[in-house]
């Protein structure tokens, strides 16, 4: 079968610079589609190509021209869900290939791709079961059965057979095709910083429930992780990349396992340098991992503080307390380990909050800080808890750079008050 995967372009919309020509809140990285390689991956017994429309994004007529493609899948998070749909439609219009989606939406809110120019969704992990389904539509078999799958039927409810999330869903001994990226390689660096990165998953979902995370979709709660060997062999398939970010939602999930990790990291002679996210709890508890990891090539943590006090994180339902993010910063400017910290303001912010979290910001040591919109993200808890209070329900604004719940503050001076608390901590950012 022929088989064209594709990243959507850079499209997410952004409230402050519509309005009010506020342009530094649109937040542009770039980074190659890894969800697209795992999945290729799997997908050894036919010709895939993989798309990416944020490094090509007039690609998309000549590919579906050129490749012929029998299957189209098409990955995106929510503030892409509409491209998705609108990629989809081009698709239908121009071929008579099967549409397929998946990725962080479709796991969370299936049901807003129940649409005619979709024909199968795909909700979890979804490289074992992609590779099924391609199986069968290769041989005419019409499966009901493949678990996380689901026919659409426009108008109705979306039902699903239970989706497996289990170690075999990761299909470890077939590595992501990152050969099939190549062309694009030169687009994935940090142009600001003027890093290049390459992505390896070393773990999927995460063991905390924090209220808006989306994470939880990704593997309907669980945490799996992926054997110390594959993560390794994973890496070394980039040799050519100085700096690797370990994408896992939490890379310190299971503490005996990372430490095994960290020392395979330091025995493997890979030398290369690495980004990864932890908890500020885990830091605190296991500042020996840290240092070990360090002595790994650990480059930098990507913590989600998210709030400044104990009433806001457990509100989040973060299940963790200021002392610690507090404490954790400390260990890690001791360590010299870099701290990329995300922090969530509220559309309920009023003057004296941004006040304060400009002054948490300026007194301490956050190497580069990341500030986000709370955003009741579909499927999340927050959006059952908030559902009533949205106001924007276009999800093109569903980049967490965006409030589609009504601010306190008078909208304008809201998103001024964002961009200069950007500005203020963005003073001596480093990665
Ligand atoms: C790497 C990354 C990026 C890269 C993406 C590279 C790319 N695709 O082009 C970059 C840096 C570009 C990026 C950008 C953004 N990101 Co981002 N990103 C991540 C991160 C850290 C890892 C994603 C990843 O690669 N995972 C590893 C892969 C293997 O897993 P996966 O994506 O889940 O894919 C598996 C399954 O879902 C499934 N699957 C996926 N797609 C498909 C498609 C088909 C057809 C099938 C069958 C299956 C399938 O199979 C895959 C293999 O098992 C996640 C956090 C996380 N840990 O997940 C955030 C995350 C996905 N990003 C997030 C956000 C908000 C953004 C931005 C909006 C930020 C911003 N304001 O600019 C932008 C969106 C892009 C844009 N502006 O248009 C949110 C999404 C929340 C949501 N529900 O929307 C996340 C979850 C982080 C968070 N804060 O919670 N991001
Ligand atoms: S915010 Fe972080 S710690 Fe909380 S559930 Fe999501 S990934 Fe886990």
């Amino acid at each position: 079968m022929h088989i064209l995967l594709i990243n959507p372009p850079n499209c997410g919309r952004s409230i402050p610079e519509e309005r009010y020509g506020i342009t530094s809140l649109k937040q542009i990285f770039r980074g190659e589609p890894l969800a697209l390689e795992e999945l290729a991956g799997n997908l050894l017994e036919h010709t895939v190509r993989i798309l990416d429309l944020k490094a090509d994004p007039d690609g998309l007529d000549r590919e579906l021209s050129e490749f012929q493609p029998d299957v189209v899948g098409i990955t995106g998070v929510t503030c892409e869900a509409n491209t998705m749909l609108r990629l989809a439609a081009r698709v239908k219009e121009s071929c008579p290939a099967t549409v397929v989606v998946g990725g962080i939406h479709a796991s969370n809110d299936p049901g807003f791709f129940n649409q005619a120019t979709v024909d199968y969704i795909v909700v979890g992990i979804g490289k074992k079961v992609f590779a099924e389904l391609v199986c069968a539509l290769e041989s005419d078999t019409n499966r009901t059965d493949l678990p996380g799958v689901i026919r659409t039927t426009p108008g109705r409810e979306v039902t699903w057979p239970a989706v497996r999330n289990c170690l075999a869903d990761l299909v470890m001994e077939r590595p992501p095709a990152y050969a099939l990226v190549q062309r694009y390689r030169s687009h994935y660096i940090l142009e600001k910083l003027g890093i290049t990165m390459g992505f390896v998953a070393s773990a999927f979902g995460c063991p905390h429930h924090c209220l808006f995370c989306s994470i939880q979709g990704q593997t309907g709660g669980g945490y799996l992780t992926k054997s110390i060997e594959t993560v390794i062999r994973d890496i070394s398939l980039l040799p050519e990349i100085p700096i690797i970010r370990l994408v896992d939602a939490n890379t310190f999930g299971d503490v005996k396992r990372a430490t095994a990790l960290g020392h395979a990291l330091l025995a493997s002679g890979l030398n290369k340098q690495y980004l990864a996210d932890i908890r500020s709890d885990t830091v605190v508890r296991h500042p020996e991992m840290l240092q070990q990891w360090k002595e790994a090539g650990l480059r930098a943590v990507i913590i989600g503080f998210e709030g400044i006090d104990d009433a806001s994180l457990s509100a989040m339902n973060k299940a963790n307390q200021a002392a610690m993010n507090a404490e954790a910063i400390s260990i890690l400017n001791d360590l010299g380990i870099t701290i990329v910290g995300d922090f969530i303001i509220s559309p309920d912010y009023g003057e004296d909050d941004f006040d304060r979290l400009d002054t948490y910001l300026g007194s301490r040591q956050i190497d580069l800080p990341m500030i986000t919109v709370m955003t009741p993200l579909p499927g999340t808890a927050l959006y059952k808890q908030e559902q009533h209070r949205i106001s924007n329900h276009n999800l093109d604004y569903y980049t967490l750079t965006n409030a589609v719940t009504p601010t306190k503050l008078e909208e304008q001076r809201f998103y001024s008050r964002y961009a200069e608390l950007l500005v203020n901590s963005h003073h001596n950012a480093r990665l």
